[in-house]
């Protein structure tokens, strides 16, 4: 098990389109295993392999309250989607801020799991916000892109702020 480095906006790489998992083998499974230890320990609800540096479309999260409801998708698919509703979100490479941003409120997803087994389920409120989000992630997109210029800028110029910090 190892913990992984997250990227911080705005580093490019986080503009990365990920490409679709082929081999599901051990190597897979250890990344899959390492991004889940990184997310319980960063805390977060979800963890895009983008975050880490690893262009390929997979995604894991745990949105539950007892932090015991492990979800990881490989290749997912946005298949059908219902509604709208605005919810605040955070994000693990934009830390210390949160911003509304409208999605679908109900969305259907198919998707692999670790072993390439394929399967479809339904998602609404917190857990379809997660999904969409990460799923951003794996094209490139952050959830600061929803905002405004103004916002986005400010929000950067304040993290290479505090990157600079941290480096000296
Ligand atoms: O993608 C990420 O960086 C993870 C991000 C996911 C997310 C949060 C909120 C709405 C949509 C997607 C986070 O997990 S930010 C941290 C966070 O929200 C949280 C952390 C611990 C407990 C509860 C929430
Ligand atoms: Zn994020």
């Amino acid at each position: 098990m190892a913990l992984l480095n997250i990227l911080h906006f705005p580093d490019p790489r986080l503009r990365t389109v990920a490409k679709a998992v082929v081999e599901f083998d051990e190597n897979l499974r250890q990344l899959v295993s390492d991004m889940f230890e990184t997310m319980y320990e960063a805390p977060g609800i979800g963890l895009a392999a983008t975050q880490v540096d690893r262009h390929i479309r997979l995604l894991v999260m745990d949105v539950s309250d007892g932090r015991n409801q492990p979800l990881c998708l490989i290749n997912p698919q946005i298949i059908s989607s219902d509604g709208d509703e605005e919810m605040d979100e955070g994000c693990l490479s934009v830390p210390g801020y949160y911003e509304k941003v409208r999605r679908a409120e109900y969305i259907r997803v198919r998707a692999q799991n670790e072993f390439g087994d394929t399967r479809e389920f339904a998602a609404r409120g917190l857990e379809a916000v997660c999904i969409q989000h990460e799923m951003d992630h794996l094209e490139g997109k952050l959830f600061v892109d929803y905002l405004s210029a103004l916002k986005r800028n400010r929000i950067r110029n304040k993290l290479i702020k505090a990157q600079k910090q941290q480096a000296d």
